[in-house]
Parts: C-alpha cells; structure tokens; sequence
C-alpha cells in the first residue's frame, strides 16, 4: 500500500512539522520502533511529531494523497503492538506527545478537555487541582496517554464504579485519513443527534482516525476510603465476597482486585519495598476498596465488620485492612507492580480475558487443569480485575524451564484458553485490544456478520488504508 517512491517525502513533512516535529535519524527513531513487551520490531521512513492540530491535518491529507501509512503512538504501553509500524521501513509514525495541552477544565460541568498527547497522570493531576477525580487509573499512568487510552478503550483498577475509558468519555476531536476535522469535543451528557460518531473512534487502535482532543467527565474528589488485602480459600469465595460487600457497603466498592499466590510472591521478590502483607501463605487474595466523595463515612466499620463476619463463617481466610495512607499505597504498590514482577521473572504468555463473574471459577479450574497436563514449561499467574471479570490469565516461563521451549507453545496454549473462554460465554479482549497480537484471534470468534460490518466502517472512514494499516482487521483489502 505504502511506496518508497514518493519524491522529496522530507522536504515535505519539514514543511508541514519544521525540524522540531520530525526525526529521521535511527537513533531518533529507535524507541518508537519497538513495543513496551519487545514482541515487535518495525521500521518507519519517519517519525512525525505535530505540535498542533491544523499540522495533524495537513499530515494526513498528505499521506492520504501519497497512500503513505501512518501509524500513530501514545505513550507506547500497549500491550498488542498496535502502535509498532510494520517491518517495511515505509510508514509514518506519529508520535502524539507535542500535542499535550489541557485546554480548560470546566469545574462547575464536571468536564476537563485534554489534547490527546496528555499523559493520564497529567489529566488526573490537571483534575486534582480544580478539586476533581479523573477516575481511569492505570498502572502505566506515567506514560500512557489520553489517545491511547481512548483508543485502546483502557480499563484498569476502577472500572467496577467509574466505566471504562469508553464511559468517561463526552466528546472527541479527530482528525479523518483525509485530513479534515470532526470537531465534536463538546461537554454534553446529553446529545442524541444521530449516530454516536465519537463512539466509533473508542477502541479503534488509531484505525480510523487521529484522535486530538477529549473532553473527560469528571467526578467528586475520594474524600474517604477503606483499603484491605483479603486471602481466601478460592475464587468463588472471592466473587461471593464482592457480591457482599457490594451490598453491606452501599454500592461503594470501587476496586476488587483478585491477586494469587504465586503473585505475591513474584513482587515481594522483584520489587523494591514489597513485602506479603499477611502473615501466612494463602492460595488467593483480594485487594478490595471501598470509597466515597463524603468526608468522615464509616467505610472502614463496614468493611471491618463485614470481613469479621466472612473471618467467622470461615469464608475468608485472613484480612489486613490499611490504617494509613502509607499503608493502603503499600498495597497497591503490589498489585500494580505484578505486570513488572512478572517481567523480571522471565518470559510470559497474557491472555487477557473477560467472562461473566460468576463462571469465573469453574473457567479457572477447567483451563489451570488443562495448563497442568499440557504445559509443564509453564506456570499459572492469574490475576486482575475480579470486579469486572477481568482475568489476566498469563503464564510464566516455569524455574529452570527453556525460554524457548516454553515461547514456541505459545500458538497451542493460546488456542485452547480462548477456545475454553468461548465456551464459557468470554471475550479473548477485555481491555488491551487486539493491535499486531490478536488479529487471528478476531477474525477466529467475531461472528462473521460482525466483521463485515466493521470492515464496511473502515472502507467508509479509510478508504485508501492508511491508518495502522495492517492492524486490528488485518492486511486484507479494507
Ligand atoms: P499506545 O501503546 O501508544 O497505543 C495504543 C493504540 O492506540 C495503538 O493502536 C495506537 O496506534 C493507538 N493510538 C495511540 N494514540 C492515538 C491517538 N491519539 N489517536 C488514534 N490512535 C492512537 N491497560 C488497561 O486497560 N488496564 C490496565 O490496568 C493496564 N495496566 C497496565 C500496566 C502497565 C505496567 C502497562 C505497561 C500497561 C498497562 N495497560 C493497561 C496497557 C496500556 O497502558 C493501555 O492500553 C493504554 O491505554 C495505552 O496507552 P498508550 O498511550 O501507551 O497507547
Ligand atoms: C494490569 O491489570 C494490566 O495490571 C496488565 O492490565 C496485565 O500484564 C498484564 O497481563
Ligand atoms: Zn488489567
């Protein structure tokens, strides 16, 4: 699609970015050609950094004219390769990170309208200081930014009360493949004039358009807050437990994380200041938080009562509720860093899957029998969003095993896990997308009317192919 002959390409992309906004060098272009897990290395004939709109306008129209494939990148976090040109050294990638200003913060409306460069703890911190909570949080938030978190549809550790990116969402600026604007960044909760064009661009991988601006709802600020680190005998007691709290707590639940032995175990050895917060080793656990905007709640009487009564009926096998801020940032250092424990440990294989709460112990049991049997090179680290019935189901390259043995399963274990969340009414994506990594995997378990229909919304919005070419639906003919 792309083509190395178009004439004086750099003359032309410093005229439409000046020398600020492009790098050509292999050394400049070096990070932004390879993805945060290294699965995948590309070329690019350059990197472009507009710092305004009117320039990421001008940009496409070009390349639209040239049929010159461009390839955006946020903060380059991803976990699919969805951001890492192809190997053919003839794409553009655009790096989004000049385009970072917060253009105002709207207290009264509880809105904040952020150019898509912004980092998300940029957006969070611009929504602290008017007194508000931006809810996405992250274990990436120093890095990843708001495009990318709108165009991977990021979810993370508050999904269970605030939604994920897709909910948090009032209105989007993008720029088409052809280069026009579609301005339609207003802060209204409501506006039903037509199709939800917006809603199009969420989850869509850069495949549709250039996101440049978002206008974010905001909430209260978390005025009290009680944190606890729960074991439990099993999954099912995890999932009655939030079923529980739920109700004991007012719907305040605001994160319920579900984190297993063998999780514990990789931080408190790869990260710097994690220790077990318990005592004794346990087969699972929870990280669980309640939270309110009202000042002075007894949150921590609920839950110190309701995981009392869980301790007594034995459904819980131990708890330890934090009794500071120090504390409660103790236990979320842990879980946030299991994705880099993990990494240090070795290779790993993710699966990031999405069933309904309540078989999610059943689907646990069936497919850690099957890992057992069929993969001795590997073992289990299931963890992640319990609240959501969202399993991290990764495996880790097993001590003393061969990191090569352990990769080269990685075809066989991917297909009988999502075969097995098929089964079980799952989602092979629940919140990183499909980039580079689950092409197949879409093209295997969408319903085949389902894929038209989004192939039909490609041709509509990328009739030439130039966005993220290759990704998400593939390199067949859009
Ligand atoms: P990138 O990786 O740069 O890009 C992602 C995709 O979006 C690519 O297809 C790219 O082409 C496209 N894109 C980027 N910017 C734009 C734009 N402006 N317009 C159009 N397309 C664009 N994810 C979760 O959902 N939940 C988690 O809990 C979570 N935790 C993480 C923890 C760690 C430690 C790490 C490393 C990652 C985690 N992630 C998580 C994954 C990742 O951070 C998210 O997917 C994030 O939303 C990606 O943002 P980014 O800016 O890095 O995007
Ligand atoms: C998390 O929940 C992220 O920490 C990363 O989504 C999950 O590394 C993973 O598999
Ligand atoms: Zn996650």
């Amino acid at each position: 699609m792309t083509t190395l002959a178009v004439p004086n390409i750099e003359a032309r992309l410093l005229d439409i970015l000046g020398p600020e906004g492009l790098m050509l060098s292999a050394a400049q272009m070096a990070p932004f050609l390879v993805d945060h897990r290294q699965l995948y290395h590309g070329r690019a004939r350059a990197v472009a950094a507009p710092r305004t709109v009117e320039e990421v306008s001008r940009l496409l129209a070009w390349c639209n004219d040239e049929r010159i494939g461009v390839v955006p990148q946020g903060g380059n976090t991803g976990y699919c390769g969805g951001a890492t040109p192809d190997e053919s050294g003839c794409e553009i990638v655009l790096c989004m990170r000049r385009l970072a200003r917060i253009r105002s913060v709207d207290a009264l409306n509880y809105s904040l309208l952020a150019e898509a460069g912004c980092t998300l703890h940029e957006v969070r911190a611009a929504a602290d200081a008017a007194a508000r909570l931006f809810p996405l949080s992250l274990g990436s938030e120093g890095s990843c930014q708001i495009g990318g978190n709108l165009s991977t549809n990021a979810g993370g550790l508050s999904v269970l009360r605030y939604g994920m990116m897709r909910d948090l969402v009032l209105g989007l600026e993008v720029v088409l493949a052809d280069g026009r604007l579609l301005p339609c960044a207003q802060a209204l909760r409501k506006d039903n004039t037509g199709y939800d064009v917006k809603s199009l661009f969420v989850g869509a991988e850069g495949t549709l358009g250039i996101i440049t601006a978002a206008n974010l709802k905001l909430f209260p600020q978390i005025r009290s807050s009680a944190t606890a680190f729960v074991a439990l005998p099993d999954i099912a007691g995890a999932v009655a437990l939030l079923s529980e709290l739920r109700a004991a707590s007012g719907d305040r639940v605001s994160s319920f994380e579900l984190i297993p032995r063998i999780a514990v175990e990789l931080a408190a050895r790869h990260i710097p200041l994690v220790a077990d917060p318990l005592g004794h080793p346990h087969p699972w656990y929870v990280l669980c938080e309640l939270s309110s905007s009202e000042e002075g709640t007894a949150l921590a009487e609920v839950l110190e009562r309701a995981l009392g009564d869980a301790l007594e009926r034995g459904a819980i096998l131990d708890a330890a509720i934090a009794q500071n801020e120090r504390q409660r940032q103790a236990l979320w250092r842990l879980r946030e860093n299991i994705p880099e424990a993990q990494r240090r440990d070795g290779a790993s294989l993710k699966h990031d899957l999405s069933l309904p709460i309540t078989v999610l112990a059943q689907f646990v049991e069936r497919a850690a029998a099957w890992l057992d049997a069929n993969v001795p090179e590997g073992r289990l680290v299931a963890y992640g969003h319990l609240g959501d019935g969202n399993l991290h189901f990764n495996l880790n390259q097993a001590p003393g095993a061969d990191r090569t043995r352990f990769l080269a399963r990685e075809a066989v274990v991917k297909r009988a896990v999502h075969d097995l969340v098929r089964d079980f009414g799952g989602s092979f994506s629940a919140e990183h997308g499909i980039g580079q990594l689950k092409i197949d995997e879409l093209a295997r378990y969408a319903p085949p009317v389902e894929l038209e229909v989004m192939r039909a919304i490609k041709r509509a919005l990328d009739p030439r192919g130039i966005l993220n070419p290759g990704k998400v639906l593939g390199t067949e003919p859009p």
